[in-house]
């Protein structure tokens, strides 16, 4: 259980002169996307069956202080619609249901909250360029 099964991606190990090659120049771009937990596993799934070599991080979401995923990727500037399009495949948006701060009350006043309804997307995405990127 929990190691890589038959049909595990088969991940290219570098070899000996990628490794000492010194830095990569080509154009290179960081995708960073924020998901859902629950999506997360499936898309690094997707992203490493297609030889992207991807970190996942835990954070979470400033307004629902919730747990999210973010997903770190450092790719050629020619594959970034790609790993979009396997972000979008992979990552659902969804209501969640937020119960609202209650407000500071004066005496005889009271508060009902009702939960209010979120929709929190499939993918929060960022692609920057990178100055340098080196596997030592
Ligand atoms: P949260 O900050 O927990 O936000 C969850 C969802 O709550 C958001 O979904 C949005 O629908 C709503 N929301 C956020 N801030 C709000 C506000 N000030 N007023 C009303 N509703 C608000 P998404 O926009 O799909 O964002 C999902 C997650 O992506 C966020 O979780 C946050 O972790 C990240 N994110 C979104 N925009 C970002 C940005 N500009 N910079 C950095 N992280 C961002």
């Amino acid at each position: 259980m929990g190691g890589p099964g038959r049909n595990a991606p088969m991940i290219r190990a570098p070899r000996r002169d990628e490794r000492t090659a010194g830095p990569i120049l080509a154009p290179v771009k960081l995708v960073v996307a924020i998901v859902n937990p629950e999506d997360a596993g499936p898309l690094v799934d997707a992203l490493l069956e297609r030889e992207f070599r991807a970190t996942r991080l835990h954070s979470s979401g400033g307004f629902l202080k919730q747990t999210n995923a973010t997903v770190l990727l450092g790719v050629d500037d020619e594959a970034v619609e790609e790993v979009v399009g396997i972000i979008r495949e992979n990552c659902h948006s969804r209501t969640q249901l937020v119960n609202p701060m209650p407000p500071i009350l004066e005496p005889g006043e009271f508060f009902l909250p009702y939960p209010l309804e979120v929709e929190v997307g499939g993918a929060t995405v960022f692609v920057l360029p990178v100055e340098r990127f080196e596997r030592l």
